[in-house]
């Protein structure tokens, strides 16, 4: 994994839109997303064989279009369907869990919103962090107050080097604050998957990155 790979991090599950959620991924892939990472939590969720069907497919999209697949706090699934990734938050499978259980190729992203468990993750050998939630978004049910970017060029400045990418509530009109603060990327969920016009919305905030 390059930081190029998350410069624009698109998130999804299947409640996250009110459409078919692989033909979003089909036309946020057109638009230009770097990266996909499958996030099936919350409210009407998929579990089960649901779930692990949609991953699959959501995977094949992905590898057709040489994108990276990562799994949301799900190891198995990750595993069953040989994503490319895993990501955890903080309390979720620990890193050194995860390391156990996955194979070497598969990266591994952490959730990180404090100075400190930017550095515990780095030091353990996390490949990047997903910081957040830098706006207030109202897509995450359980998420916590704003860190705003300050919070990532704070990680900088106390040395965290590995990729960052910015989370929550990051749009066309914020997208590059989070940049210039040190970040590599953006990951985004509503402002890709419930765009009017989701190829349009993921160019525009790719447009917006450079
Ligand atoms: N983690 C922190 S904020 C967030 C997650 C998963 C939700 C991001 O969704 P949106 O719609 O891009 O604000
Ligand atoms: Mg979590």
């Amino acid at each position: 994994m390059t930081k190029h790979d998350i410069l624009l991090y698109f998130i999804m599950g299947s409640n996250n839109t009110l459409n078919n959620p692989e033909d979003i991924l089909e036309e946020a892939i057109k638009g230009g997303i770097t990266c996909f990472q499958f996030r099936e939590k919350g409210e009407n969720a998929l579990s089960g064989s649901d779930k692990h069907s949609l991953a699959s497919t959501l995977h094949d999209i992905c590898h057709s279009h040489g994108v990276p697949f990562i799994v949301n706090d799900d190891v198995d699934l990750a595993l069953a369907v040989k994503a490319d990734g895993i990501h955890v938050g903080q309390d979720d499978t620990s890193l050194t869990e995860v390391k156990r259980r996955c194979p070497k190729s598969m990266f591994i992203g952490i959730s990180a919103k404090t100075i400190a468990e930017a550095k515990d993750a780095q030091d353990h050998g996390a490949d990047y962090l997903g910081v957040g939630p830098m706006y207030s978004t109202s897509t995450k049910e359980d998420a916590e107050s704003p860190i705003g970017p300050q919070a990532i060029r704070q990680m900088r400045e106390a040395g965290v080097t590995i990729p960052i990418v910015g989370i929550g509530g990051i749009d066309e009109t914020n997208a590059k604050d989070v940049m210039n603060a040190g970040a590599d990327g953006i990951s985004v969920i509503s402002a890709i998957s419930k765009a009017p016009n989701v190829t349009e919305a993921s160019a525009s905030l790719k447009r917006r990155l450079t």
